[in-house]
C-alpha cells in the first residue's frame, strides 16, 4: 500500500534519556525498513526539564516537546503513548493512558509492585474491552536468535526441558566511584539489578520454553552502599563529587526455581561482572538436546542435538543472520549482522502489526504482571532466609 493511503498512528512519548532514545530509534527506523500496515507519526515527546525535553525532541525525531505528559491524554493525534520513564511513574501514567483511550508500549519492568502491575493488568483489561491494547517492553525477545530457540523448543528439538540457566551480567557499577542515580534508588526503581536486568531473563527463559516459574529461593546483595551523589549522569556512567548517599537496591541477585514443566531454573543478575558489559546468557538441556545464547554474541545461537551421531555431535553455532530466520529480510543480506537497537525497532514492528490488526501484542501487561510476581517472590525469600516461595 502507498504510504500516503494508510491510516496513520500518532506517538507520544515519555521520557528521553536512554530508553527514549532507543525507542524513538525505533518508532524512526520501523517504518522506513519494514512495510508497516500504519503509517508512524512521531507526534511529541514529554519530559520535565523544558530545554532538555526541546533538544531531545529535535535530536530523536520527535515533532513537538511538553512539560506536561497530562497534554498527551487529550490530543486526538496521539493514538499510542510509550512510557521510557523510571519504574515509579509506570503505574500512574499507563493507567491514566489506558483509562483515556491510548494504547501503551510500557519499559520494563512493569511496575516497581506486584501492587501497581495489578492495576496495571486491570486498566488493560478495561481497555481491551474497547480495543485500547497494552504491551510491556521486554525488548530481547525480538532478537532473531531468541526467536529460533524459541521455535526449536516449541518443535521439540530439545524434547522436554530439564534445566535452564540464566544470567544477565553487567559491570558498570563495578567501580564504587560509579555515582548514584535513578537505578540505585528503591523508590524509583522498585529494586537494582533484579528488577532492571534480572526481570528480562526471568521472561526470555519464560518466553523461549513456554514455561512459568512455579516457586522461587533467591538471594540478594548489596556489595557498595554508599556512592557519590552525581553532577551528572547519562546512559549507565557519570561523575560525581565528595558528597555521597545510601544505594537502597541491591547489586546482585542469585535465585533458583523450578518450572512448570519441572525443569530446575538458576538465574543471576549483577552490574558487578568485571569484563561483562551485557551478557545474557541462557543455556537450556533438554531430553533430546540443549540450546545456547549470550547477547555478547547475538546474532549466533548455539545448539545440540542429541540424535546425532556421537563422533560427530557437537554444538552447532547457528549464525542467525539469514533471511529466513526472523526478522532479517527487512535488514541486509546474509551473515551482516544485527545489533541492541534492532530489537527495539522489531518491537515498534510488531506493536503496529497487532495495533492495525486489532490484536493483543505481546508481551502483554499479564505476561509483566508474572514476572513482576517473580521479582517479588524472590525478594521476599532473601529477605526470610532464602525460603522457598511458591507462584503457584
Ligand atoms: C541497564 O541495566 C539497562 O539499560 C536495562 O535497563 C535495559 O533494560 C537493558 O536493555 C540494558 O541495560
Amino acid at each position: 500500500m502507498a504510504a500516503a493511503d494508510r491510516a496513520r498512528l500518532g506517538v507520544g512519548m515519555v521520557g528521553y534519556s536512554f530508553m527514549g532514545a532507543a525507542h524513538s530509534q525505533a518508532w524512526r527506523t520501523a517504518p522506513r525498513f519494514f512495510d508497516l500496515p500504519l503509517a508512524v507519526d512521531m507526534r511529541v515527546v514529554a519530559g520535565r526539564s523544558a530545554d532538555g525535553v526541546a533538544a531531545a525532541a529535535d535530536r530523536l525525531g520527535w515533532q513537538e516537546s511538553t512539560t506536561d505528559w497530562r497534554t498527551l491524554l487529550t490530543r486526538d493525534d496521539v493514538d499510542v503513548i510509550d512510557v521510557c520513564t523510571p519504574g515509579n511513574t509506570h503505574a500512574e501514567i499507563a493507567v491514566a493512558a489506558l483509562d483515556a483511550g491510548k494504547h501503551v508500549l510500557c519499559e520494563k519492568p512493569l511496575a516497581n509492585s506486584v501492587a501497581e502491575a495489578e492495576q496495571m493488568v486491570a486498566a488493560a483489561d478495561r481497555a481491551a474491552a474497547r480495543g485500547v491494547r497494552a504491551m510491556v517492553g521486554f525488548t530481547y525477545r525480538r532478537v532473531p536468535a531468541i526467536q529460533l530457540a524459541r521455535q526449536l523448543v516449541a518443535d521439540g528439538r530439545i524434547g522436554q526441558v530439564r534445566h535452564v540457566r540464566a544470567q544477565y551480567l553487567q559491570d558498570w557499577l563495578s567501580d564504587p566511584s560509579t555515582p548514584l542515580n535513578w537505578r540505585l534508588d528503591k523508590d524509583k526503581a522498585g529494586s537494582g539489578a533484579l528488577g532492571d536486568i534480572g526481570a528480562h531473563v526471568v521472561d526470555l527463559t519464560q518466553f523461549i520454553t513456554g514455561e512459568r516459574l512455579t516457586g522461587v529461593s533467591g538471594m540478594l546483595e548489596t556489595f557498595v552502599r554508599e556512592r557519590p551523589v552525581a553532577t551528572e549522569f547519562s546512559g549507565l556512567s557519570g561523575s560525581g563529587g565528595t558528597e555521597t548517599g545510601p544505594v537502597s537496591v541491591d547489586d546482585a541477585a542469585v535465585f533458583f526455581g523450578r518450572m512448570s514443566g519441572g525443569a530446575l531454573a538458576s538465574y543471576e543478575a549483577t552490574r558487578y561482572a568485571q569484563g561483562r558489559k551485557n551478557a545474557i546468557r541462557i543455556e537450556i538441556n533438554g531430553s533430546a538436546g540443549s540450546l545456547a545464547f549470550d547477547f555478547e554474541d547475538m546474532n549466533v545461537l548455539h545448539f545440540f542435538d542429541a540424535a546425532e551421531p556421537a563422533e560427530t555431535a557437537g554444538f552447532r553455532r547457528i549464525v542467525v543472520t539469514e533471511p529466513e530466520h526472523r526478522y532479517i529480510e527487512a535488514w541486509w543480506p546474509a551473515g551482516h549482522g544485527l545489533g541492541y537497537e534492532h530489537a527495539f525497532t522489531h518491537q515498534v514492528v510488531d506493536l503496529v502489526g497487532a495495533l492495525a490488526a486489532g490484536d493483543q501484542p505481546t508481551p502483554s501487561f499479564a505476561d509483566g504482571l508474572a514476572v513482576q510476581r517473580v521479582l517479588d517472590a524472590v525478594e521476599r525469600s532473601a529477605s526470610d532466609k532464602h525460603r522457598w516461595i511458591d507462584l503457584t
